[in-house]
């Protein structure tokens, strides 16, 4: 059996490691958006594929969300003390990644094979796959500030300005991994709790992605980012109010468009279950410990086999 997740990083990342600890090994493909990739310091950075990685080797730093644990910053300074750009946080073991991922995609292997090579070195038996070889970047349109380039938005801009849109450029051109095409037998889809205008909206933006998702067969199940019309941690809730969407779980099912059979919703939300269009499991879905990580994961998981099983009555 195989479960596809779709995630972006720091929220996405805890549910799969939730997901890879419940499930028997290489069980899980993990689809990660790769929108927040940008090219930085000369170096190719991919921040989702980043906090999958990380999160699964267990070299995560859990506090801050982003990067890995133990982490120094001694490059930083230095590179401050000579005027460099440091509003882009790259700490040095971090730098090591990027290192060898640059200097493998420009020896010419694909954005795929390099992260199954990292992974394969970091002993992580899931297989992380990009959404797309080619680049997509995430282009926000803001109010007040034009467009800006997805991380100067989040991390420069601390996510302040006003959203008014999103471009995912380059996506009419991307094509999706041979790697995710030869997947087989998959039992379920878990769209992660991550936020879904900028980390799950670039994957179905590749073209045939959302077709392939469907044509699995499988049932598709998201675990709800919003707990009580707020999102754990980032701009989720902040960008469905400045994009005029209702911050609900209606409001989530109805952007993904037809996309979802079930969804996982919070205790919090749980008195709304009779607005949504899709089978619904309620549970505490903030994930701060292993034994939270696993129940969302069971949960999920539970969810797809009872959509399966009314399926088939
Ligand atoms: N997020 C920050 O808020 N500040 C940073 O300086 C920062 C550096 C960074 C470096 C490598 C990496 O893989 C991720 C990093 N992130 C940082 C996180 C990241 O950019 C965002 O959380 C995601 O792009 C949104 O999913």
């Amino acid at each position: 059996m195989t479960v596809v997740a779709l995630s972006g990083g720091v929220g996405g990342a805890k549910l799969v490691s939730g997901l890879a600890d419940i499930l028997p090994p290489g069980e899980l493909v993990v689809v990660a958006n790769t929108g927040d990739d940008f090219e930085h310091l000369g170096l190719h950075i991919a921040p989702d594929i980043d906090s999958v990685f990380y999160a699964l080797a267990g070299w995560n730093d859990t506090e801050r969300g982003w990067g890995r644990a133990g982490e120094t910053w001694q490059c930083m300074s230095a590179l401050g003390q000579i005027g460099g750009e440091t509003w882009f946080n790259l700490g040095d073991q971090d730098l090591a990644l990027h290192l060898e991922r640059t200097r493998r995609l420009r020896a010419g292997e694909s954005l795929s094979a390099v992260t199954a090579a990292l992974c394969h070195a970091a002993g992580i038996a899931t297989r992380i796959i990009p959404m797309s070889e080619t680049p997509v970047p995430t282009v926000v349109h803001t109010k007040d500030q034009g467009d800006l380039a997805f991380q100067h938005y989040f991390v420069r801009e601390r996510c302040e300005p006003v959203v008014t849109g999103f471009t995912h450029r380059g996506a009419a051109q991307a094509e999706m991994p041979r790697a995710l095409a030869e997947v087989r037998d998959v039992e379920a889809v878990i769209v992660c709790p991550s936020n879904p205008f900028i980390s799950i909206a670039p994957i179905l933006a590749v073209p045939g992605m959302r077709d392939w998702l469907k044509g699995l067969g499988a049932p598709v199940v998201a675990v709800s980012p919003l707990i009580g019309g707020q999102a754990v941690k980032g701009p989720t809730a902040k960008m469905f109010a400045e994009l005029g969407l209702d911050v609900t779980n209606a409001g989530l099912v109805a952007h993904y468009g037809g996309l979802l059979d079930g969804l996982v919703i919070d205790h919090a939300d749980g008195q709304n279950v009779h607005d949504l269009s899709v089978a619904t499991a309620v549970t505490a879905t903030l994930m701060q410990t292993a034994e939270d990580r696993h129940r969302v994961a069971d949960i999920a998981l539970s969810l797809v086999e009872a959509i399966k099983e009314h399926v088939g009555s």
